[in-house]
């Protein structure tokens, strides 16, 4: 595809955007750009575009004559303006696609609804050990635009890849697919979840060559129904059954399956993280880069010295026996019950945020097996509460800060503080991660002990 000269409207003014424009920039286009909120709301994007030389436009008018629209992840694909365009033949693509033809070197893309991020992590920390070369981007924080520049034919590229920026891409493919699996989420955005799961099964039907891998989890019925929309070679994993070629837990052992035949590969408490969610993610990890071209040997050595990810299951302090932990990542149900799922008991639950049209009864169970109180916070609080009624204690707190309060007061040594929010956070913060730091500076400041009247400092 050659830019030069075509005017392009970029849709979405953060990190997406800005990176597209800057490849548009310098691939001869003539790029517009324009954003549902002021320019003035919009921190360092005016400077950028003076820079560039790139207009900003009202977003009533931007759509109107554009003919080429590349969208950010966060835009939905069905807003009125973008069915208009569409509908008057307006080309329409994502960040993603944008980049695709630029991107040097294989890649290995990496999706599902929870573990993308230690996934994904876990992968570039396995190459880089074993001496593998590889960037590690996407929706783990860096736009595939803005890897373009340092990308080259022999380096791997390791992208995570969420359903908003699947959901638009055409040729965009990658080399090694990762699927971890699909639940509910996002339901705001994709309406439904079988538009959801379509989605996400984008990554295996861009592979459209026998070259290709699908690593998929056996364990998940929408998964394993990738299998039959791809072209690509499947290699499995489970948590549950022997596969024919992949990886399986037999409840001790980690079984690799290959050409070579089975071997017990590792055991399951050589894993450095917690929980059964993890040892899936390894498996999973573990697949992408043999298929990759690594040994098992340098992946088992490697996986074992792998830290895990910020605001993943992250411990972050103990004040008089209460241990805190931030999973701010956990914007999900399915990823909440994870979390809970790693612990014995003796839980205090911080719950709450932005709701995404989940349905939050699932969690009445674990939580009543494992919390002895649920902390609630933001905008979801009530209809959270409402869900709960009657499985467990809750506590509205209203703010994040409060509810490190309450549980500091309420919590006794031996119990476990967690922040797996189940819910998106754009209603009191920026994003995940400013949520998991507030949390972080919220728990540094408990004082611990009689001193402590309020619980915080
Ligand atoms: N905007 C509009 N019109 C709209 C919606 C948004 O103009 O209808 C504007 C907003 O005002 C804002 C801009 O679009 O100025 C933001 O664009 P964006 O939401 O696409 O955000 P980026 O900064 O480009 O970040 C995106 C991903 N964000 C989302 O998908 C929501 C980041 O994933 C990703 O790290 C980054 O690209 C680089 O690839 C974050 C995320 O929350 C972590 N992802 C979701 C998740 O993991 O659940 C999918």
């Amino acid at each position: 595809m050659d830019w030069k000269g075509l005017k392009v409207l970029v849709v979405g003014l953060g990190k997406s955007g800005l990176a597209a424009i800057e490849l548009l920039v310098e691939k001869g286009a003539q790029p517009l750009a324009t954003d549902s909120r002021p320019l003035s709301q919009l921190p360092g994007a005016g400077l950028f575009l003076e820079q560039k030389q790139v207009p900003f436009l009202e977003q009533s008018v931007a759509f109107q004559s554009a003919n080429w629209i590349v969208l950010s992840p966060g835009v939905p694909v069905d807003l009125p303006e973008v069915n208009q365009a569409r509908e008057r033949g307006a080309q329409i693509l994502g960040e993603v696609e944008l980049a695709g033809p630029f991107l040097r070197g294989p890649r290995i893309g990496i999706t599902g609804s929870n573990g993308k991020t230690t996934t994904t992590a876990w992968i570039g920390h396995l190459l880089r050990e074993s001496g593998v070369s590889c960037q590690v981007g996407g929706n783990i924080g860096w736009p595939l635009c803005a890897m373009v520049a340092s990308s080259r034919e022999d380096q791997w590229n390791v992208l995570e890849l969420s359903s908003f920026q699947l959901e638009t891409i055409r040729t965009f493919a990658v080399d090694i697919s990762v699927t971890l699996n699909i639940t509910p989420d996002h339901l705001d955005r994709h309406h439904s979840f079988p538009a959801y799961a379509a989605a996400k099964r984008r990554i295996v039907e861009t592979q459209n060559s026998a070259g290709c891998w699908a690593v998929l989890n056996a364990d998940d019925p929408t998964v394993r129904e990738f299998a039959s929309y791809t072209k690509a070679r499947p290699c499995w994993f489970s948590l549950k059954q022997p596969v024919p070629f992949g990886l399986w837990f037999d409840g001790e052992w980690i079984h690799w399956v290959g050409e070579e035949g089975e071997v017990k590969w590792m055991r399951a408490e050589e894993s450095p993280l917690p929980g059964l969610h993890n040892l899936q993610n390894l498996m999973a990890a573990a697949a992408a880069t043999r298929l990759a071209g690594v040994s098992s040997e340098a992946i088992r050595q490697a996986a074992k010295t792998f830290p895990g990810v910020e605001h993943r299951m992250e411990f972050v302090r103990e004040v008089a026996g209460v241990r805190y932990y931030n999973d701010s990542k956990a914007t999900n149900v399915d990823a909440a019950i994870k979390a809970i799922d790693s612990f014995a008991g003796r839980l205090w639950m911080i719950l709450g945020g932005k709701d995404k049209d989940s349905d939050y009864r699932p969690l009445r169970q674990p939580l009543q097996e494992k919390a002895r109180g649920v902390l609630l916070i933001g905008s979801a609080a009530e209809k959270i509460a409402s869900q709960l009624e009657g499985a467990v204690p809750v506590i509205r707190c209203g703010t994040l800060e409060e509810a490190v309060r309450q549980a500091s007061r309420q919590a006794s040594s031996g119990d476990i503080v967690l922040l797996s929010p189940a819910c998106a956070s754009f209603d009191q913060f920026q994003n995940f991660e400013e949520r998991g730091k507030m949390f972080k500076t919220f728990v540094s400041q408990i004082v611990s002990g009689s001193e402590a009247s309020s619980g915080l400092e």
